[in-house]
């Protein structure tokens, strides 16, 4: 293992050239594959524990593969975790905080260690091709150190305040808050399961995490990271199973006393009024959702803004709360911007994303094939579908389905509104650049946002009005994806989760910690 060569993908690694990066994932593919088809615990207090009832885990890249079977977990499981992590926190949190980072660079690293092979299993449990699958098992790693760096860096926020006098000794420090529950989506198994977890740990917190039931087995090759690393018993707790089940008692229990949840706007709110308002305010850390424009001025490169939104649109089948589905664009160089997106995108791919050669895997399950069907069919009775629109019945047994860009759809059509997690990007035309911004920003999210202009003025314009928390310009990786921790921040404005900003953050970890302040007399 130590004699490999090691690879750093990220979100804006377009291709990989080495052939060796190829190799080490094919390897990983096969040997994923010989080991599929077991059946998985939960972690609950350092120990594995399984549930009356199991559920099937099959990949949506080719349906007759099972992957694994995973726990149903019960009311009383999620009780027997909340009272673990409990227990737990007083040590964990009176630890020196360099003990904690410690053990979380370890898990870091581990994580790094595995990545071909957590790549190979995220590839095939969600369907992500495999840059993006090794871009977010790096990410998840690369996540956990940023907030061991900041933790480091700021002494753990333990700062001296100002004094009335001498006799006067004053600081603020911040501190854990106890047990804090991590509720996390399919479409980063790693890095929104991983990052999160992984602040509110070195923050000092003990962890629950819920994983997405679409992807419990990214959540449980985290899980023996964190344990190999040396998190102690009951300090990090994984429970699969339902949001019904699961999700809902870890919101209702009155001992879980933060949670992070990344994930649909109507679940989040809903978990925002309750959790909330138990007792005492609680804090929710939420992202979710975004309906992300791109603008493209008249004095853009065009080359740039056709492959950036492509990127963006159709990057992980559309499955991005980042995703770019709207796009903007000047009347007078619309026609060209069109005729580049459309031909970049019917180079694209569709296949088994495990595949070198394919770009594009399946949309994540049934559910959302039945969506694509749903929305294709309003918006070729509403506009013109210029590409796609259509099931790709040959690309093999999974939820395959054609990128697809959708022009003259009616600007009060409720599509360009409502988020639809897919790959489906709409475009329209506009005469003046002020009309351009009213129309990007008139939306209920403001997650990301692009725009692509050559002009120094109307970029500072555009930085100036428009609404969202990740702004991108100019950028031909990505119109409105690809935020890395460190390279930029990540968070939300407006329905996207304006309460807190979401993983990766400049100001991520102090939200896992409430302030203190100390004043000790001589
Ligand atoms: C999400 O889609 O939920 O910028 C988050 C990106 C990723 C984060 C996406 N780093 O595309």
């Amino acid at each position: 293992m130590s004699e490999r060569k090691h690879f750093k993908v990220t979100y804006s690694t377009l291709a990989s050239p080495d052939p060796l990066l190829h190799q080490y994932f094919d390897e990983a593919v096969a040997e994923a594959k010989a080991g599929f088809g077991k059946t998985f615990p939960m972690f609950i207090n350092g120990q594995e524990r399984t549930a009356e009832k199991t559920f099937e885990k099959r990949s949506p890249v080719n349906l007759d593969m099972v992957m694994g079977h995973f726990q149903y977990g019960s009311e009383d499981d999620v009780n027997d975790a909340v009272a673990a992590a409990k227990a737990a926190f007083p040590a964990w949190s009176g630890r020196p905080w360099q003990e904690r980072v410690a053990i979380m660079r370890k898990a870091a690293d581990l994580i790094s260690e595995r990545l071909f092979h957590m790549g190979a299993v995220m590839s095939l449990e969600i369907g992500k091709n495999r840059l993006e699958a090794l871009g977010d098992v790096e990410e998840t790693a690369d996540l956990i150190r940023y907030n061991c760096d900041a933790v480091e860096k700021n002494d753990n926020f333990n700062r001296p305040l100002l004094s009335e006098s001498d006799k006067h000794h004053n600081r603020s420090v911040l501190k854990p808050y106890g047990v804090w529950a991590v509720i996390s989506p399919f479409n980063f198994p790693g890095a929104l399961a991983g990052g999160p977890s992984g602040a509110a740990l070195v923050a000092g917190n003990c962890v629950i995490l819920k994983p997405a039931t679409d992807t419990p087995y990214t959540a449980w090759l985290l899980t023996e990271c964190f344990r190999d690393a040396g998190v102690p018993a009951g300090v990090f707790n994984y429970i699969t199973g339902s949001g019904r089940v699961v999700g809902q008692t870890l919101v209702d229990h009155p001992d879980v006393n933060g949670i992070t949840f990344t994930g649909s706007f109507d679940v989040g709110m809903n978990i925002l009024r309750s959790f909330a308002h138990g007792r005492y305010p609680r804090p929710v850390i939420a992202e979710m959702g975004g309906k992300n424009p791109t603008i493209v001025s008249k004095k853009a490169d065009l080359d740039k803004a056709a492959m950036g939104v492509m990127r963006s649109a159709f990057g992980l089948q559309g499955q991005k709360c980042s995703a770019c589905s709207r796009v903007y664009v000047d009347k007078d160089v619309k026609g060209e911007f069109m005729n580049k997106l459309v031909d970049l995108t019917s180079q694209i791919k569709v296949g088994d994303p495990s595949k070198k050669e394919n770009w594009m895997g399946p949309v994540v399950n049934k559910g959302a094939f039945d969506d694509y069907k749903k929305f294709v069919s309003d918006l070729q009775a509403n506009g013109d579908i210029v590409f796609g629109g259509k099931v790709v019945e040959d690309a093999g047994n999974g939820y395959y389905v054609a990128p697809t860009i959708v022009d003259n759809l009616p600007e009060d059509h409720p599509l360009w509104k409502h988020e639809m997690f897919l790959p489906i990007v709409t475009v329209a035309s506009y005469e003046k650049l002020d009309e351009a911004m009213e129309k990007a920003n008139d939306v209920d999210y403001g997650l990301t946002a692009g725009f692509f202009s050559e002009d120094d003025d109307e970029v500072q314009w555009w930085l100036d009005n428009i609404e969202a928390g990740v702004l991108y310009v100019n950028r031909s990786s990505g119109a409105t994806t690809g935020a890395w921790p460190g390279y930029q921040s990540f968070g939300g404005w407006k329905g996207s989760g304006s309460t807190g900003k979401a993983a990766g953050s400049f100001y991520y970890i102090q939200q896992y910690m409430h302030e203190q302040s100390q004043t000790v007399v001589d």
